[in-house]
């Protein structure tokens, strides 16, 4: 059996998305998600100049062979360019596995562990009372989890709050936005958010929260503490990760849950943080960490530290994504909370998906493969539109991560 052809199809319903589609010469083809928000064409090219004359003519069945030949043999290991390119491989090649298996994926992987995949949602508003109302407006749409974002009184584009209700997209413009940030103003109004949250709904369902990189680890430390009371499921992002030591820091003075990993791509980043329990979820999912074949690892290892997976699913994380990693998350057995964030029906029309929502939980289908296909009619109908993440200052204009 040989790869006879591959090709990358770039789609913009609503939304940029890069998709790798594999075929074989038996006729099986299998599709695996490539989008790298922001810097889509750098991966575009990648598959198309770099990965795509290398795969023609291999056999597919070798997952583990042509998975390392990419990372081994590309000599310059690791990056998130890299990584997505290997992952969109990955997955396409699990999915066609799983199709001349005739079986859905979560079988070849293992079998299920749990028969829905529990997932949390995004309520957001401008205001704290907005954000009260979106919180209640997904627990009356069965969310067991909810992620918990809000306008914070004197900073203007707070992170994570969108304008619409359901569907939120934070790559909103041709150059990016800039938006402007002031820590002790957020780390006054946080705790007040969570006490206010758990006054009027109480303690049944799961509240989270993402500091999405902005903290320093003795702002994330005071932070964790002020939620204890509380009991979030996770605070996520308090401080960037690239100095993994500062997690002890922040560590020693919260027993808050911390969760790290959506910008990570490999196992080495993940390394030192679980090795020495410093996280208690690891946030990596397949497009961003090389596929499902190396997603395994990380679980694997983040297993024997307790460490569960909860991994990133945002908007820009295609519905290819979704479904592959839907079936991983009903087989992984140390799965701890998928991130669901709704795509607009234009995005789940151009990608056709087993997958559905019922009650807080995802469940992946039946079908076989990994359930999820593109209508590359449609995906025509959308070009590609240049689109940036925003970036944020502080108040007196020093650059701040976003
Ligand atoms: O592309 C960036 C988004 O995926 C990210 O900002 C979303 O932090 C995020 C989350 O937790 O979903
Ligand atoms: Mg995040």
């Amino acid at each position: 059996m040989k790869i006879q052809a591959a090709k990358v199809i770039v789609t913009c319903p609503g939304r940029n998305f890069v998709t790798l589609k594999i075929v074989t010469d038996q006729g099986v083809h299998g599709i695996g998600d490539a989008t790298l928000n922001g810097r889509e064409l750098s991966v575009v090219s990648y598959l198309e100049d770099h990965v795509i004359p290398c795969l023609i003519g291999r056999d597919p069945r070798q997952i583990e062979d042509i998975w390392q030949y990419l990372y081994r043999g590309a000599y310059w290991r690791r990056g998130p360019v890299t990584m997505s390119a290997i992952a969109a491989v990955d997955t396409a090649l699990w999915d066609i596995k799983a199709k001349m298996a005739n079986m859905p994926l979560y079988d070849l992987l293992g079998g299920k562990s749990r028969e829905g995949v529990m997932v949390y949602g995004h309520a957001n508003g401008g205001d704290l009372e907005e954000t009260i109302d979106a919180v209640g407006h997904y627990i009356e749409m069965g969310y067991k989890a909810i992620r918990a974002q809000s306008g914070v009184p004197g900073i203007k584009d707070a992170y994570g709050v969108g304008r619409g209700k359901l569907f939120y997209e934070p790559a909103d413009a041709s150059l990016p936005s800039e938006t402007v940030w002031d820590t002790p103003k957020y780390l006054r109004f946080v705790p007040k958010l969570f006490e206010t949250l758990r006054d009027t709904y109480g303690f049944d369902h799961h509240l989270l929260h993402d500091a999405h990189h902005r903290l320093t680890p003795i702002e994330a430390g005071r932070l964790g503490k002020d939620l204890e009371p509380y009991r979030l499921f996770w605070l996520e992002d308090t401080t960037p990760a690239e100095n993994q030591e500062s997690f002890k820091l922040i560590r020693q003075h919260t027993t808050t849950p911390l969760a790290v990993g959506e910008i990570f791509n490999t196992i080495w980043d993940c390394k030192d943080l679980i090795q020495n329990q410093l996280i208690d979820y690891i946030r990596t999912t397949v497009v961003r960490a090389g596929g499902i074949t190396h997603l395994r690892r990380i679980a694997d290892l983040a297993a024997i530290y307790q460490v569960r997976t909860g991994s990133h699913g945002a908007t820009d994380l295609s519905p290819v994504t979704m479904g592959a990693a839907l079936h991983f998350d009903s087989w992984v057995p140390n799965f701890g909370i998928q991130e669901y964030m709704r795509h607009t029906e234009e995005t789940d029309a151009v990608f056709p998906h087993a997958y559905r929502f019922e009650d807080g939980f995802l469940f992946p289908g039946d079908t076989i493969g990994h359930g999820v296909d593109i209508d590359e009619k449609l995906a025509e109908k959308y070009p590609y539109k240049r689109a940036y993440l925003p970036v944020a200052r502080l108040e007196d204009g020093t650059m701040w991560n976003w």
